[in-house]
């Protein structure tokens, strides 16, 4: 018998490698190439006027500058819109390097290409923009007042406009005996990776052929993307995702200006060519979201049930759309959660901003929506005077209902319906995690102490595990050693191990024996990347499959070499024995030699193929007629929809009366992503998507100000939680199986940051008696709110 392996604790085997300083990220590669800096504007707004680079033309050292105006073919055009709409009628996208206007302050203006950073960034500081500064529009407020425009074709910056609705809302909600309205704010933020991007690209001139690595979450995408700019043959470009140290949303835009413009100096230099993001760029040039004001108001039965929720909301959207409206659009059909609305009207504006642009960030757009709904689950509450946690249980919808259909249509225009999920159970298990029906005394012991505590909820539901396809190709080598590849990417998620976990329990091998790799195109060109928490459903049942595929060939091969029939064999620990007759067995490496015509006696495996040779007809295909030499297989995972798992957070917190410091004495999870891979694995992305949530809900925000300068745009200013700040995480598990999948199972990877604002704003509106509608909050936000509500 083979180790069980799906659904073990196996340690990260990549973590090795990473902890002991040997990972190989972008900037550990390259040593040899011209390396790029840029001039990024220093205006939110303005006309480029002019730019005058004599004095860095002649700088030691250089190797070239290009503006706009040197871009040629499809280098010149404005980059992809990547996920276009009907609904996103004025979508616009940036060039790589800015023409006659800038539009947020660290848009790309020129390249510089020289020996090494310094002398290029040296280069840099010797070249004068002039500009002719423009009005500035900041903030969802501005924006939706119209009154200066961010792109002058674009009337009241709105970039897209869309209205789902079920029901008649407006008569549920003149029927609702009770009806609540919120103004809800959750504020621009942004992934922090610790590696920020880069790109790196050789030419190789006699070839014709482009090689990149980009610290990227698609090296498919950017492959094709850059490609495409380059006017090049996809066969001519290859692209390879090193490791990647963090990417949280970030990098899955392709091609990032960066990553067009150094593949295309590489090859007009013939040299050569590297740029790595500082923290600033970071900061100014790379991406953010979350930014949303909403309105809500909802109409509900003396029970608490909801009989009609009315959502309109406005979605900040930077300086451009690259992505279009994905983020409102979760928003828009996943804030539900685990609610049935009765008749639901959502409607959103998506307006232009004088700031960076906005692509999807861990959670994307879920975060903001969830917040919206939760706080006014506990508004409900408040005013009927129920137990919040008895009112979420009301509105659930049940087991029984699954699958579910909202009739709402997602992003591809196809309905959006859960699959499955038994919120009843996981409340019922958080509940019990928390100690809900014990707060009171809880709290009464705390007072008796002086201090202030409440306990807050917050409950979600995510689509996960999101096509179009993923592939995993599997193969033995004639050493027993089992090969895999799967060409979306890693950012620090584990795949190595859990892939691996995979096929070892699928073909009946050593997890030790198997090697993964990921991201690169040269060995499975056919990708799409690492987002939407899709990894583990995608690539994971690809795997699977691929994996049967090649136990049914070794099986094959094997039964005609033994001469015995394939139900008469197992495979475990890489021996494919007869059953009841353990001699007579074979590695599989030796069936990997059986299953090439060419069988090379270099090893073990090959010499003990030898002594399969007279049971082997020599003038018989050497494997069967449908299946090719090699003992390797190939498959793809392709789902018609996503599969959605959920998850219920509850956290006690104590505000502090004097200083209003904020702190969380318990931090509670219950989790369903159906059957886990790895339960640690899937435990360290719940804590560190909650860690990142902690940020989420108490420090980082983009500090912006009228002007469109990020007043915040280093360390130093912008705040994220130390280990300190992040509270223990305590974690249940419910795994209720996805129907949809072979393995039945869910993504679990933006879980843990989705409902935190939301939980930490139910606490202290728990804590305080008064309305959190505003996140983050800061002790001095809080503090802000103590004096206004104490002032009535
Ligand atoms: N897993 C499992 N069993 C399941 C579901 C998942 O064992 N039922 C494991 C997976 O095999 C994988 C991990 O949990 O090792 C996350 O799986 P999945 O939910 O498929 O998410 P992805 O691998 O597709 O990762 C993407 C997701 C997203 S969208 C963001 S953003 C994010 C995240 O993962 N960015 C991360 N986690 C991150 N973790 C790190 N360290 N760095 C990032 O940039």
């Amino acid at each position: 018998m083979t180790t069980q392996m799906f659904g073990a604790p196996v340690r990260r085997r990549e973590d090795p490698r990473l902890v002991t300083g040997n990972g190989r990220f972008l900037d550990d590669l390259g040593h040899d190439a011209l390396e790029a800096a840029f001039v990024r504007s220093p205006h939110a707004h303005a006309r480029i006027v002019d730019v005058d680079v004599a004095d860095a033309i002649d700088v030691e050292g250089v190797a070239g500058i290009y503006v706009h105006e040197d871009l040629t073919g499809p280098m010149a055009e404005p980059l992809p819109l990547l996920i276009p709409h009907p609904s996103l009628t004025h979508g616009r996208t940036a060039h790589a390097l800015a023409r006659d206007e800038v539009n947020h302050v660290g848009e790309a203006v020129v390249m510089v290409v020289a020996r090494n950073r310094y002398v290029a960034e040296d280069a840099c500081q010797r070249i004068r923009v002039t500009y002719e500064q423009l009005p500035v529009v900041v903030g969802i407020e501005t924006a939706r007042a119209g009154e200066h425009l961010v792109h002058e074709d674009v009337p009241g910056n709105i970039a897209a406009h869309l209205t789902q609705e079920v029901g008649d809302v407006e008569a549920a909600l003149v029927a609702a005996p009770h009806t609540l309205t919120l103004d809800l704010a959750i504020e621009r933020s942004a992934s922090m990776p610790l590696e920020g991007k880069g790109v790196y690209a050789r030419w190789d001139d006699e070839r014709g052929e482009l090689r990149m690595y980009s610290s990227t979450q698609t090296s498919t995408g950017v492959r094709a993307a850059v490609a495409a700019r380059l006017g090049l043959p996809l066969a001519k470009v290859e692209c390879i995702a090193p490791d990647v140290g963090g990417g949280f949303g970030v990098k899955i835009m392709h091609p990032w200006p960066e990553e067009a413009l150094v593949a295309w100096t590489a090859r007009l230099l013939g040299q050569p060519v590297k740029w790595t993001e500082d923290r600033r760029e970071h900061f100014v040039s790379s991406a953010h979201e979350r930014g949303q004001l909403h309105e809500v108001t909802v109409g509900f039965d003396d029970e608490g049930r909801v009989l009609g929720l009315d959502v309109r909301f406005w979605h900040d959207n930077g300086a451009y759309t690259p992505y279009g409206i994905i983020v409102p659009i979760i928003t828009s059909t996943q804030l539900l959660g685990p609610y049935k609305p009765g008749a639901y009207r959502v409607e959103f504006w998506s307006l232009y901003t004088n700031t960076v642009i906005v692509t999807p960030y861990r959670g994307a757009g879920r975060p903001q929506g969830v917040f919206a709904m939760e706080r006014v689950m506990d508004a409900i509450a408040e005013q009927l005077g129920l137990d919040r946690a008895e009112v979420r249980s009301r509105n659930f919808i049940q087991p029984s209902e699954m699958p579910y259909d909202h009739g709402l249509l997602f992003q591809d225009g196809r309905p959006l319906k859960y699959d499955s999920g038994d919120f009843p159970a996981s409340l019922h298990k958080l509940k019990k995690l928390v100690g809900w029906d014990d707060f009171s005394e809880y709290r009464a012991a705390a007072e008796a102490e002086g201090r202030t505590v409440g306990l807050g909820i917050g409950c979600y539901v995510e689509g996960t595990g999101v096509g179009p396809y993923e592939g995993g190709h599997v193969q033995v080598e004639t050493s027993g050693r089992v090969n895999v590849s799967t060409g979306l990417t890693s950012q620090g998620q584990g795949h190595e191990t859990v892939f691996a976990q995979i096929v070892a329990q699928e073909l009946g091998v050593r997890i030790e024996d198997v090697h993964v790799t990921t991201g690169d195109t040269r060995r499975m060109p056919y990708a799409v990347g690492t987002f939407a928490s899709r990894a583990a459903v995608m690539s994971g049942n690809a795997i699977a499959l691929a994996a049967r595929n090649v136990r049914a060939k070794a099986l094959r091969i094997a039964a005609d070499a033994l001469e015995v029939s394939v139900d008469d064999l197992d495979i475990a620990d890489g021996t494919v024995s007869v059953r009841g007759a353990p001699g007579t067995a074979m590695s599989l490496g030796t069936v990997s030699v059986l299953s090439n015509p060419l069988r090379y006696a270099f090893d073990e495996a090959a010499q003990a193929a030898t002594q399969f040779a007279g049971t082997f007809d020599p003038d018989k295909p050497p494997v069967a007629d449908d299946d090719e030499p090699g003992l390797e297989g190939k498959d793809f995972y392709s789902p018609t929809q996503a599969t959605f798992a959920n998850g219920m957070h509850a956290a006690i917190v104590e505000t502090d009366p004097v200083t209003a410091e904020i702190r969380i004495l318990r931090y509670c999870v219950v989790h369903d992503c159906g059957p886990m891979i790895n339960p640690m694995i899937v435990e360290g992305q719940v804590h560190g998507g909650v860690a990142q949530g902690v940020g989420g809900a108490l420090y980082e925000r983009m500090d912006y100000d009228s002007s469109g300068q990020l007043l915040n745009a280093s360390f130093m200013d912008f705040l994220m939680p130390y280990a300190s700040e992040v509270p223990e995480i305590e974690t249940d598990h419910l795994e209720t199986p996805s129907p949809l999948n072979p393995l039945g199972i869910k993504g679990a990877g933006e879980a843990g940051c989705i409902p935190v604002s939301a939980v930490i704003a139910s606490a202290i509106e728990d804590a305080e008696g008064f309305p959190i509608t505003r996140m983050p909050i800061s002790p001095n936000d809080l503090w802000e709110l103590r004096r206004r509500h104490a002032a009535g």
